[in-house]
């Protein structure tokens, strides 16, 4: 009837907007490409994405640091360590079945057949020993200054790659050098962010840190009442100012993904190798995301995983639309703890650590990426390399910051490990636009799946300390 038709409206607006926006977005992006608009209308028509992203990852760091220190808070050291436990065994659990499949996949569809397709421009990339990239992820999680690892990037660099200009708008736009104040695309050096580093926050380090403080702060009694109130409200007012930027979410989605199309090179090498390696990651990341982790899903909880999947709709379009798994962190946490009712002592707890060591795709990704340059390379790889591989391309995983495209930068890792050129990361350069927002997707995916998981064989924990605290229980 019409009233259960309007009831629904109402109820799924959120969801309808930004399914919407997607669509809308595509549809735009491929009706302005052929008036082959200039990088600087590119840049204005892109304007209200860039204005999301920049929204998202200014909550970023205070919902990191509130979210954690009140999550582990909340919990004594016996419950957040069993809980901490599930977390760890389910990320890696799921980030190896993630590599194995990877691995699996592009073995047998094996893109990289024939001779070496050049597809992109031959750039020079930095080498790094795989030693000296574990000790720096190693050596990031213990900021020597706090309000540094807040605010400043880190110098040491894995890669370099030029690029065309995309970010800094005001010191590129004109041509300052003869005076003519005009438009000009400049190519210029840029650096790829380092792992465990996100837009100049070292997330890692400031995961660990708000761990312990939390922990800490959770054992004071009365006397860490003061924090443990400030860190809640200061939780509470970001997820109140979350709320408010979701309904702007659809808009900057919207012109996110239409900007990206009008801009994207056009993709006549897509016949080739590079056409096939495309469809193989595809593959590889369904089966994770729609196979995989759903099954794992309904086996522990034995609930029925699309429903919980619908909850994260908003959540998975948001990281296709800003393929950063950081940036998308508080509309994560809202579509849990609103859609999906899981606990907040979970999401607080697991989330953010989630978002910043759990990839599920970028493990799949570069354990794929790595053999696909191999095979390019009509290099066999035997047994031990391919352990090799899975090793590193988690590791690889873990170290990769929640931004765009970092992924790529931590694959130099992956491919130093069993010698494979570097320099070869160019040539998959052209889709990594593409193949990124896919993988966050399934990275939030996996992180969001993971929650539910360890909520669920949490529950004894989390009752009891529900009636320790004389909160009211749920009935089962
Ligand atoms: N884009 C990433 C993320 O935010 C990581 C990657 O590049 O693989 O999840």
């Amino acid at each position: 009837s019409k009233e259960d038709v309007q009831a629904f409206l109402k109820k799924n607006a959120f969801v309808l907007f930004t399914v919407g926006a997607v669509i809308v977005g595509i549809v735009l992006g491929f009706a302005l490409r052929p008036y082959k608009m200039s990088f600087r209308e590119v840049k204005y028509f892109s304007f209200p994405g860039e204005l999301l992203m920049r929204m998202l990852q200014m909550l970023v760091l205070p919902l990191l640091i509130s979210s954690l220190i009140t999550g582990m808070a909340a919990l004594d050291s016996k419950a957040s360590g069993k809980m901490g436990m599930r977390a760890v065994i389910y990320y890696m659990t799921t980030t190896f079945i993630a590599v194995f499949i990877g691995i699996i996949i592009v073995l047998i569809i094996h893109p990289g057949k024939g001779s070496k397709d050049e597809f992109g421009k031959q750039q020079t990339i930095e080498q790094v020993s795989p030693a000296d990239a574990f000790l720096d992820l190693i050596r990031n999680m213990f900021p020597p200054n706090l309000v540094q690892a807040c605010t400043q990037q880190f110098k040491t660099k894995y890669g370099k790659r030029v690029v065309h200009v995309t970010m800094t708008v005001n010191d590129t736009l004109f041509n300052s050098t003869n005076g003519t104040q005009e438009f000009m695309e400049i190519t210029r050096e840029e650096v790829i962010p380092v792992p465990g580093q996100v837009n100049g926050v070292n997330a890692l380090g400031l995961v660990v840190f708000s761990m312990c403080f939390g922990l800490i702060i959770g054992n004071m009694k009365e006397q860490g009442q003061l924090l443990r109130d400030f860190f809640d409200s200061l939780n509470e007012a970001i997820m109140r100012l979350v709320a408010i930027i979701m309904w702007y979410a659809p808009v900057g989605i919207l012109f996110l993904i239409a900007g990206k199309i009008v801009e994207m090179d056009d993709l006549t090498q897509m016949g080739g190798q590079l056409g096939m390696y495309t469809i193989t990651v595809i593959i590889g990341l369904l089966i994770h995301a729609v196979l995989i982790l759903p099954t794992l899903y309904f086996v522990i909880t034995r609930q029925n995983p699309f429903i919980f999947i619908a909850g994260l709709l908003q959540a998975l379009v948001t990281a296709l639309g800003t393929s950063s798994s950081s940036a998308t962190l508080p509309v994560t946490f809202k579509c849990l703890e609103e859609n999906n009712k899981i606990d907040k002592r979970i999401t607080r707890f697991v989330l953010p650590v989630g978002a910043t060591i759990n990839m599920d795709g970028t493990a799949l990704y570069e354990a794929l990426a790595a053999i696909f340059i191999a095979q390019v390379n009509n290099m066999e790889m035997n047994f031990g390399q391919i352990i090799t591989i899975s090793i590193t391309a988690t590791a690889a995983s873990i170290g990769a910051a929640g931004i765009p495209q970092a992924g790529l930068v931590t694959m130099v890792i992956v491919l130093t490990s069993v010698g494979l050129p570097t320099d070869d990361i160019t040539l998959i350069i052209a889709v990594d636009w593409f193949l990124d927002r896919l993988r966050t997707t399934t990275n939030v995916l996996g992180d969001s799946i993971g929650a539910g998981i360890v909520e669920f064989l949490s529950r004894h924990e989390l009752r009891s300390k529900d009636v320790e605290m004389g909160n009211s229980v749920l009935e089962e």
